[in-house]
């Protein structure tokens, strides 16, 4: 193989991200995806085991592995670690009362050392459910998640609020995971 050859697979190698979609059950993961494809997002079941999803997003090819969240699949989370490019956690925005369980699977995760280093892009998801306090909504996450020891903002992590139903906020989120 010619030395221009080697070059040309890696950058394409590059633009190839593999990203890992966590959260808890009903975080609204499965939709996203459905969003980002622009499919139907109605009437989906849990996902019992994963799904891989391959979309081209400007110059990048995302491959997003979808993995289901409930207690009893969590412990099989560490079997997607390897080689990834960004984490994207998914949190049910209407549902705040579940931010310790968050926190607790959160920082587990982030504990291995596989992931340390990692694009982490916080989605707060289902706005469209908040109907109050959605300015303060970002600020108290980042806080009780204690995001900002993860390092600079920007840079190693991102928060953003988004629907999956009404699709805002999800190309901004995949613009800051491709940037
Ligand atoms: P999961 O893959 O994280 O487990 P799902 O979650 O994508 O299966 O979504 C769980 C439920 O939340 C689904 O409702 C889905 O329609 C809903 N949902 C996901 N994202 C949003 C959102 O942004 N806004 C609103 N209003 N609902 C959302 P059902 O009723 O099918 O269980
Ligand atoms: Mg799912």
């Amino acid at each position: 193989m010619g030395l221009l050859t080697v070059i040309r697979k890696q950058k394409m190698k590059d633009r190839e991200l593999r990203v890992l979609l966590l959260g808890l059950d009903n975080a609204g993961k499965s939709t996203i995806v459905k969003r980002i494809l622009n499919q139907p997002t109605a009437s989906l079941t849990p996902t019992m085991g994963f799904e891989i999803t391959s979309v081209s997003f400007g110059e990048h090819n995302l491959n997003i592995w979808d993995v289901g969240g409930q207690q009893t699949l969590r412990s099989f989370w560490f079997n997607y670690f390897d080689q990834l490019d960004a984490l994207v956690w998914v949190i049910d925005a209407s549902q705040l009362d579940r931010l310790h369980e968050v926190f607790r699977e959160l920082y587990t995760v982030l504990q291995n050392e596989r992931v340390h280093g990692v694009k982490l892009l916080i989605l707060l998801n289902k706005i469209d459910l908040v109907n109050t306090g959605l300015e303060d909504l970002t600020s108290t996450v980042i806080k009780e998640l204690e995001l900002d020891s993860y390092g600079p903002r920007e840079e190693k992590w991102q928060i953003i609020q988004c629907s999956a139903i009404t699709g805002e906020g999800i190309h901004q989120g995949l613009e800051w995971l491709t940037s």
